[in-house]
């Protein structure tokens, strides 16, 4: 009834070894590749412009809808959100993003970190307005984080990374392929080094070559954040990860990574719904719902 979530081959899972599968790599110490750029701090109003889009991909009949959002201040006005509130994710607590939302107040959110779709434990690391909720261990995905001086980091971090307190991270949380590194596609790196476990949709191959509904998040050079979602549904509609990063890169991304999308992208401006979800609702089939999902990034006033 799901925005579909296909099987690993042959019923191995993800537990199980598999010659192609590779170990998830857990780094504990030292510095694992990342970008750094300074964050902006326009002090005027607004704190965020948001524009819609038509996606354009030559060659396509099936046009989806898609949202920007430029946020001008991102260390006073954006914040990664835990389901339902603070301790959400140790509740292991699942929450649409409108809900999310509307109680803390946001301009503008969207979905953000991977979950667990059998236990909804939150996936990942998970630093929300100066509260370590949880860290990965290492895992290496690609991470979104702003630190305490207005840093914005982007890509690859160790244990020792994440719970460095010398410039400490206020924002974070892990998304799956670094799709944007210093302007250029970054995706057959991220093919190499990431761990496969963290998302549902199949192997990392076929999650990042099918089109689906898509979440990302990046920085242009003036160091605005960027927050993408574009509608889709898995295999029929919407955008492969190639196409949002060159998408991105066209319109002046640097860096960036892809969160988690599929049923789970989803746009609300002023705790109401402005994108078209991919799941059916569990009420009446015939409609789509948004789905209760993770963690969100949230656009709220300074
Ligand atoms: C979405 C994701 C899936 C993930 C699940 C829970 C895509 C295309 O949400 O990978 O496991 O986080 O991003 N699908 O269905």
């Amino acid at each position: 009834e799901d925005d579909v979530l296909l099987p690993y081959a042959h019923g191995h899972g993800p537990s199980r070894s598999h010659r192609q599968v590779r170990e998830c790599q857990y780094v504990a110490h030292g510095n694992t590749t990342h970008e750094t750029w300074p964050s902006s701090n326009h002090g005027g109003l607004p704190v965020a412009e948001s524009s819609v889009f038509v996606s354009d991909v030559p060659g396509r009949s099936t046009w989806v809808y898609g949202h920007m959002t430029v946020v001008h201040d991102p260390l006073r006005s954006l914040s990664v959100l835990e389901p339902g509130g603070p301790g959400g994710c140790g509740m292991k607590k699942l929450a649409s993003v409108e809900e999310t939302a509307e109680a803390a107040g946001c301009l503008y959110a969207q979905n953000a970190g991977f979950f667990n779709t059998s236990s909804h434990q939150c996936l990942g690391n998970v630093v929300s307005d100066g509260r370590l909720v949880q860290d990965s261990g290492g895992v290496q995905n690609a991470q979104f984080g702003i630190r305490k001086d207005g840093t914005l980091v982007f890509g690859y971090l160790s244990q020792e990374d994440v719970l460095d307190q010398s410039n400490p991270f206020v924002q974070l949380v892990s998304g799956v392929m670094w799709l944007l590194r210093n302007g250029e596609v970054y995706i057959n790196r991220s093919l190499e080094a990431e761990c496969d476990k963290t998302q549902e949709t199949g192997k990392l191959n076929f999650f990042a070559d099918v089109v689906s509904a898509r979440t990302a998040v990046g920085h242009d050079a003036e160091g605005r954040l960027i927050l993408f979602q574009i509608d889709g549904q898995t295999g029929t509609r919407g955008m492969n990860l190639w196409q949002v990063a060159e998408f991105l890169k066209k319109n002046g991304v640097i860096n960036a990574i892809n969160l988690d999308g599929g049923g789970s992208s989803t746009f609300v401006t002023d705790g109401a719904l402005a994108s078209y979800p991919s799941d059916h609702c569990h009420s009446d089939n015939r409609w789509r719902c948004a789905r209760r999902i993770s963690t969100i990034l949230c656009v709220h006033p300074r």
